[in-house]
């Protein structure tokens, strides 16, 4: 099979990708390794900065959002008894972010993508990237048990930190450099009002955590656990019991439970692979760069890499022009380092850590200084809504 721009894996980047170039009349094939059903499902991110916003709406897969999308202008930062206000749209001029599940994103994407007419296979794992280096790089894949190949002039790898584009480039062509924390994140989905009306980030003595939401009638809510933590550990009980302990009282008092929808554990690292391109193949999202998904930029992260890599095509495809597709690792990375920085950032200041008194005082006073000073809640607000994209054209 031959198409202009064969992309691996249909999670965000490679679904924003894919209607992008839709819309700008070039061709693309989505190989992925798992089912519709199993895409459709997963539980991941849950707020979209600005940028990702105007991508969906520019793209025309923003109706559902935009209905049933919760806008946010602040969210809230809870510690030592108290709790402070962020007010993002007025720190930042008017910014907001998006609260939409990723799952809600994915499926809207997939929709447009088929009502389109669009190439996706599913259950069609990419084993190899080959001849990345020459005019016709191929992605090896298998079918119904059978290897077929995909032919294309580009290559994009959108297949996530497990995918095998990043894996097809040789060790020596790479720089890795990573990050993993010694905690992660136990989370809960359930049909329950949320506490609040916005988002509650706890630092908290016993641990971090995190209120979010879905909407009005589905909650979604984090504690801090060990590594060697289980889910089967966890009783719902459990669960609501802690969660209770590691937020304000007055917070805790409003709490209303109910059973899960879902429980899992998420491992919280950070990664930048570089560069992002090599040949024809070109990486983006999960598959180049991972956040601890403190700060929200994971998918935010993803989404911008495609906003560099679609101007890019489009250039070469439209007008002949190859000097973004030159520019694009650049470009990215610049922006990229810039969010890992953020989310390692906010992670090390939310999150306890190995009973070291001395960091939690620390974390105390940055968070006492960042809250009494309008320069503190700027840069807490102007990297939260996300920093601007860069000209690219
Ligand atoms: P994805 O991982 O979403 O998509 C990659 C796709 O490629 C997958 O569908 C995979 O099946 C497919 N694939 C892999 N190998 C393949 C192969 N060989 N052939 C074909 N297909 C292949 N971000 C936040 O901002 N907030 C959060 O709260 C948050 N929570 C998260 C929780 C978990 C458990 C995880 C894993 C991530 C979380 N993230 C969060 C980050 C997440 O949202 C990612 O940033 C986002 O999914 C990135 O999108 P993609 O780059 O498209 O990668
Ligand atoms: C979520 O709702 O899943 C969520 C929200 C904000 C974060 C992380 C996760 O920083």
């Amino acid at each position: 099979m031959r198409t202009q721009v064969g992309i691996i894996g249909s999670g965000p980047a490679g679904l924003m990708l894919a209607q992008i170039l839709h819309n700008h009349g070039i061709e693309s094939v989505i190989l992925e390794r798992q089912s519709r059903a199993y895409v459709e499902a997963r539980i991941r991110a849950g707020v979209l900065e600005q940028g990702t916003v105007n991508m969906l709406r520019e793209m025309g897969v923003h109706k559902r959002m935009d209905a049933e999308g919760l806008v946010h202008d602040g969210f809230a930062l809870a510690f030592d008894g108290r709790t402070e206000r962020i007010n993002m749209r007025e720190l930042t001029g008017g910014s907001t972010v998006m609260v939409y599940g990723q799952t809600e994103v994915t499926k809207d994407l997939i929709d447009a993508r088929l009502s389109a007419g669009g190439m996706l296979k599913y259950s069609a794992p990419a084993v190899a990237v080959e001849d990345y280096d020459s005019a016709r790089p191929r992605i090896i894949y298998e079918e119904n048990g059978q290897r077929q190949e995909l032919i294309c002039d580009f290559v994009a790898g959108c297949d996530g930190y497990h995918g095998v584009s990043r894996q097809s480039v040789p060790a020596d062509k790479l720089t890795l450099f990573e990050k993993v924390y010694p905690f992660g994140w136990l989370g809960i989905l359930s049909d329950t009002p949320p506490v609040d009306e916005e988002l509650i980030y706890a630092n908290h003595q016993r641990g971090f955590a995190l209120c979010s939401m879905r909407s009005h009638t589905r909650s979604r809510y984090y504690v801090q656990c060990s590594l060697d933590d289980k889910v089967e550990n966890w009783s719902d009980d459990a669960f609501w019991d802690e969660l209770r302990r590691r937020l304000p009282p007055e917070t805790a008092a409003k709490l209303i439970t109910g059973p899960r929808l879902e429980m899992s554990i998420a491992p919280l690292r950070s990664f930048v692979a570089e560069p992002l391109r090599f040949g024809n193949l070109f990486l983006a999202g999960d598959a180049a760069h991972i956040v601890p998904p403190t700060g929200a930029k994971g998918l935010n992260l993803a989404a911008a890499d495609v906003y560099y890599l679609s101007r890019a095509f489009i250039a070469h495809y439209g007008e002949g022009r190859t000097g973004l597709l030159a520019r694009y690792s650049d470009a990215c990375l610049r922006r990229v380092w810039k969010a890992i920085r953020f989310s390692w950032w906010f992670t090390s200041l939310m999150h306890k850590f190995d009973d070291d008194s001395l960091n939690h005082r620390l974390q105390l006073a940055e968070l006492d200084y960042l809250t009494s000073s309008v320069a503190g809640r700027t840069t807490m607000a102007e990297n939260y809504v996300g920093l601007p994209f860069e000209r690219f054209e």
